[in-house]
């Protein structure tokens, strides 16, 4: 049979903007897999023979930055997963990646040939809705990184590295925003919007 090449959407936003749950609305309505970075890497810190569990446990609660040579191993063998299962799901939301520069970089060594990234999708948020977000959730959640102090961290890493990306993607046309801080409901019509228009 014909295999066609992953076609990519980078979902990208502030701790708490609502890409796993637009993610979510967006897998319910279109036909795209749901691949969250940060789910592949807290699947990955509590498998048993993992060598690298304690290294993610780290950097998510420092809300740092894990090595993208982790990152995108998860990701590749996740995509290769869901293609060899059925060669129809070749539309792919990546999720909470790339956000720095070793990302990107990363990306581009393994993934340039083997896929194709159609668009950013930006969930533009306050940092304020973003934090209250993340600590109501975090009365629930059990994450490690749902506290003020994680959270304080994981915005600095946001701004300084996470945004300079969008910003370069922005550059290049490649930035589809959508404003975050509204109800799921509304913010969801938007991405609609972006999504019936991009294919
Ligand atoms: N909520 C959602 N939408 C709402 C709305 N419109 N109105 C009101 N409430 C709304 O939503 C967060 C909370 O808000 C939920 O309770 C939801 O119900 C509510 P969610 O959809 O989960 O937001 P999301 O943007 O997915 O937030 P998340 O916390 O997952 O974002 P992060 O980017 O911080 O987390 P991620 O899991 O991507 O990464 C965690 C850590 O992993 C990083 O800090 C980093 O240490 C590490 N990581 C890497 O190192 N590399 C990677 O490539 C990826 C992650
Ligand atoms: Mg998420």
């Amino acid at each position: 049979s014909l295999v066609m090449k992953p076609q990519v959407v980078f979902v990208l936003g502030g701790p708490g903007a609502g890409k796993g749950t637009q993610c979510s609305k967006i897998v319910e309505n279109y036909n795209y897999t749901h691949l969250s970075a940060g789910d592949l890497l807290r699947a990955e810190r509590s498998r048993e023979e993992s060598e690298f569990g304690q290294l993610i446990d780290n950097y998510i609660k420092e809300g740092k930055i894990v090595p993208v040579e982790i990152t995108i191993n998860l990701l590749r063998k996740a995509m290769e997963e869901t293609m060899k299962k059925d060669d129809n799901k070749f539309r792919f939301l990546i999720d909470g990646f790339p956000r720095n520069e070793d990302n990107l970089t990363g990306w581009d060594t393994v993934m340039v040939d083997k896929a194709d990234v159609k668009f950013v999708l930006f969930f533009d948020c306050s940092n304020e809705v973003c934090i209250d977000r993340c600590l109501e959730r975090g009365k629930s959640s059990g994450r490690t990184d749902d506290n003020r102090e994680s959270l304080e961290k994981r915005i600095q890493t946001y701004l300084q590295s996470t945004r300079p990306i969008i910003e370069l993607y922005e550059k290049h046309g490649k930035v589809r925003t959508v404003d975050a801080s509204r109800s799921l409901e509304k913010v969801f019509a938007d991405v609609k919007v972006v999504l019936d228009k991009e294919g």
